[in-house]
Formats: C-alpha cells, sequence, structure tokens
C-alpha cells in the first residue's frame, strides 16, 4: 500500500481525498495555489505545499511545480481527483517515467478515451452498442452530407477531441449541414486545436445514464449500478440520483453487461464511468468513458455502501476485486451547490461567506469545504457542497432533501440552493419524467 499520496486538486474534492487517506493510514501531501492558503484541505493534510499563484494554469495545471512538489515530500503516489490533470495523459505518463503511481488508469487507456472516435471503434470491436454514424471521422462536408443523408436526418456532428457538449452541433436537414459543419469545427479548432469530427444520428429526448465501474490490475472490471445525471444546463449536471427513476432490473443487467464489456476489453484499471444515452424505448448507446472518479460518486457509495476512493486507492495499489457486481439497497440523490445566482442565468457569485449552517440529520451527508468566514474564489469552479441524500425510497428521499435544503445556510454569496428546492416540488421530477431537455423548459419563480 502506498506511504504518501500527493493530492493534486483542492476544494471538496482534495478534503473527501485526504479522509479516505486518513481512515487507511496513509500519509497526505496538499498542493495549493496562493488563493487557497485558507483551505481546509491545506489545514487537513499531514504537509501542504504552495504550487503558484491563484490561475489554475500556473498551480493546479503546472505539472512542474507539482512533480516538485512529489519529489521534496516523498511521496509515492498522487491522486488527481476530478478535473485539472484527472484525465490528462501526459500527465499520468510523466508519473508513469517518474516512477510515482498515478491514481488512475494508465496514459494510453486516458488517451484511446479521449479520442472519441478511437473510444467508439473500441466500443464497437468490444460489442458495446453505439449510436448509428459515419465510419470514423468525415472528412468533407460531400461526404458528410452523403452519410447524412443515409442515416437520415437529423444528425449530430460531433469532435472527436470534444466531450461535454463542446465542438457538437445538431443538423436538421441537409440545407443546414454546411452552416452547421463550419461551426461545430470552427468551436473544435478553437477549443481543442482539433477539428477533426465524425457524424451520429441525434438520439431525440435522451436520458443521460451513467454506470460506475472499476477494474483492477488482473483483469477483473465490475459495475456498481447507475447513476442518472439527465438534469443538467449547458452540460453542467446540477442533480444525480441513483437509482435512475427510469431503470429497470432488466435494463441495468444490459447496461452493466455492456459497461463491463466496454472495461474488459481495454482491460482497464481503477474507477472509471461508461455514459450512455438511454431513448424512450430504452434501447441505450456508448456515448464517453470518464476515466476518473467523478463529482457524483457519493451517489453511488451511499446506495451501494462502499467508500469508492478507498477501493480507487486500493486497486492503484494492486489489490484484486471481488467477483460480484454492486446493487442499489436504497435512494439516493445529490444537489450540486453552486455559488450562482440561478436567478440571473446562473452566473457566478464568488465572494465572502458570511454565515454557513450544513443541514444534518439521518441519512443527510454534505460534502464541501466552504465554512463561514471562507472566501469563494473566482478561479475556479464554482460549486462549493454537495448535498446528498439518501432514503428508502424516492418519494422519502426528495422530502429529505427538500427538508435539507431548508435547512442550508448560506449568506453573503448567491447560491443554486433556491433552485434545487424547486426542483424538489416540480410535478416532472417528482414522477421521475424528465430527460436532458428538462432544464430548456423548467422555469424558475
Ligand atoms: C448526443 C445527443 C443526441 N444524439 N448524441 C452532450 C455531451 C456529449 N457527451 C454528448 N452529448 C449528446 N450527444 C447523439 N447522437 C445529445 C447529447 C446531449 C446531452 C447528453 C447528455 C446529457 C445532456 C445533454 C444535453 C444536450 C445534448
Amino acid at each position: 500500500m502506498f506511504k504518501k499520496i500527493l493530492i493534486a486538486n483542492r476544494g471538496e474534492i482534495a478534503l473527501r481525498i485526504i479522509r479516505t487517506c486518513k481512515e487507511m493510514g496513509i500519509k497526505t501531501v496538499a498542493v495549493y495555489s496562493t488563493a487557497d492558503r485558507d483551505g481546509l484541505h491545506v489545514r487537513f493534510a499531514d504537509e501542504a505545499v504552495c504550487i503558484g499563484p491563484a490561475s489554475s494554469t500556473d498551480s493546479y495545471l503546472n505539472v512542474p511545480a507539482i512533480m516538485a512538489a512529489v519529489e521534496i515530500t516523498n511521496a509515492d503516489a498522487i491522486h488527481p481527483g476530478y478535473g485539472f490533470l484527472a484525465e490528462n495523459a501526459d500527465f499520468a505518463e510523466i508519473c508513469e517515467e517518474y516512477s510515482i503511481k498515478f491514481i488512475g488508469p494508465s496514459a494510453q487507456m486516458i488517451r484511446s478515451m479521449g479520442d472519441k472516435v478511437t473510444a467508439k471503434e473500441t466500443m464497437i470491436k468490444a460489442g458495446v452498442p453505439v449510436v448509428p454514424g459515419s465510419d470514423g471521422l468525415v472528412k468533407n462536408i460531400a461526404q458528410g452530407k452523403k452519410i447524412s443523408g443515409e442515416i437520415g436526418y437529423p444528425v449530430m456532428i460531433k469532435a472527436t477531441a470534444g466531450g461535454g457538449g463542446k465542438g457538437m452541433r445538431i443538423v436538421a436537414d441537409e440545407e443546414e449541414f454546411e452552416d452547421q459543419w463550419n461551426k461545430a469545427r470552427n468551436e473544435a479548432k478553437a477549443s481543442f486545436g482539433n477539428d477533426a469530427v465524425y457524424i451520429e444520428k441525434f438520439v431525440e429526448e435522451p436520458r443521460h445514464i451513467e454506470i460506475q465501474v472499476i477494474g483492477d490490475q488482473h483483469g477483473n472490471v465490475i459495475h456498481l449500478s447507475e447513476r442518472d445525471c439527465s438534469i443538467q444546463r449547458r452540460h453542467q449536471k446540477l442533480i444525480e440520483e441513483a437509482p435512475s427513476p427510469f431503470m429497470t432490473k432488466e435494463l441495468r443487467k444490459r447496461m452493466g453487461e455492456a459497461a463491463i464489456k466496454a472495461g474488459m476489453s481495454i482491460k482497464y484499471e481503477g474507477v472509471g464511468t461508461v455514459e450512455f444515452l438511454v431513448d424512450k424505448n430504452r434501447d441505450f448507446y456508448f456515448m464517453e468513458m470518464n476515466t476518473r472518479i467523478q463529482v457524483e460518486h457519493p451517489v453511488t457509495e451511499e446506495v451501494i455502501d462502499r467508500d469508492l476512493i478507498k477501493e480507487q486507492i486500493r486497486v492503484a495499489a494492486g489489490d484484486k476485486l471481488g467477483g460480484k457486481n454492486y446493487f442499489p439497497k436504497l435512494h439516493c440523490i445529490e444537489c450540486r451547490i453552486n455559488a450562482e445566482d440561478p436567478y440571473n442565468d446562473f452566473r457566478p457569485s464568488p465572494g465572502l461567506i458570511k454565515q454557513f449552517h450544513s443541514p444534518k440529520g439521518h441519512g443527510v451527508r454534505v460534502d464541501t469545504h466552504a465554512y463561514a468566514g471562507y472566501t469563494v474564489p473566482p478561479y475556479y469552479d464554482s460549486m462549493i457542497a454537495k448535498l446528498i441524500c439518501k432514503a428508502e425510497t424516492r418519494e422519502e428521499c426528495i422530502t429529505k432533501m427538500r427538508r435539507a435544503l431548508g435547512e442550508f445556510v448560506i449568506e453573503g454569496i448567491k447560491t443554486t440552493i433556491p433552485f434545487h428546492l424547486q426542483l424538489m416540488d416540480n410535478e416532472d421530477f417528482r414522477k421521475g419524467n424528465f430527460n436532458t431537455g428538462f432544464m430548456n423548459t423548467f422555469e424558475l419563480e
């Protein structure tokens, strides 16, 4: 087992990782930017090293500074958390060269899933269902029109370097093909420096349901059931839940098997998430594979009663997995509490938190780095807490969430709490009647 882990991250996830390390008897090293000097991760870790100024490019993405911190503290592994360097194959490769364990899959695996056309080809070979579309990259407009005509409009043009919605365009008919083609390629070029695109049939009103998987270094891959992340706004998730209200035993079996096939085919090591689009007929299609621990991992932890960070560290150290998959025993919902003004287009609202009181009680968990007197810096993402409630049924879980949201006091900045309170009373949400388009019509009162 590792003796000392450097956590190359900040905020709630850095704290979350430190907690598990402490329980496992592993020493921790925090790294921080000058903007985070008062961060709880700095205080809770055994050691802390400043790695640069506020800007993430110069700190949490500053690979030489992080490798220097590893060297001076003598850490034997790096936990990247989510965001920042978590899916940076070059960083994973540098760790490999320095014989520092990157807690996650190999550089090669990150690369193969980061390129969407390669990922899709890998899934086709593994027998995982994918959205019908072009056979690999599409070279020009004429070829794109021909393929789109064959698969039938509407289609989507997607950047192979994309993910999270960037460099992606819907094309309703052949007339607008050229215009959307140019827009997708320009956006892809600007965002990723790579304008290669592919084409897929557009799946109407899909749900976003993802399967949590974990693989060990001995070729075992198991699944830990699903999370429903359909409620998103501009590709930012707002709430996640498990099990999915749309799930059936039969669908979970099919999707779980597909996710395991996906993982096995690449000998996946570490925790990962296989994202699927699920249509109204419960046909599902591989969308992307995330090769990191995700923000919403606590939802799975609560319904299967396992510490996913602990499992992640164990497999990274070479431990073997048991052969059994995990199924939800409870219902869990997570609300992302962001320092944003939901009445003002979710505009960021950083600043001093004057009062902070977390909800408590049975079935209530709050993962946060915020406290009264903490200043939310403007440089990083705006999530300041995750409110996670669990109960025996979805209905009880929503009731508990409403109660907990009502107890949450955050003064001094605007937060997304009012949005979540209204969502808990929304009839369609309560009925489980939603898809990825939900936020297009949701109106805050
Ligand atoms: C799609 C799709 C419909 N059809 N692909 C959005 C982010 C990226 N991961 C893929 N995305 C989508 N791909 C086809 N062929 C609809 C989306 C999509 C979406 C997916 C999941 C969650 C929210 C979404 C919001 C808008 C569009």
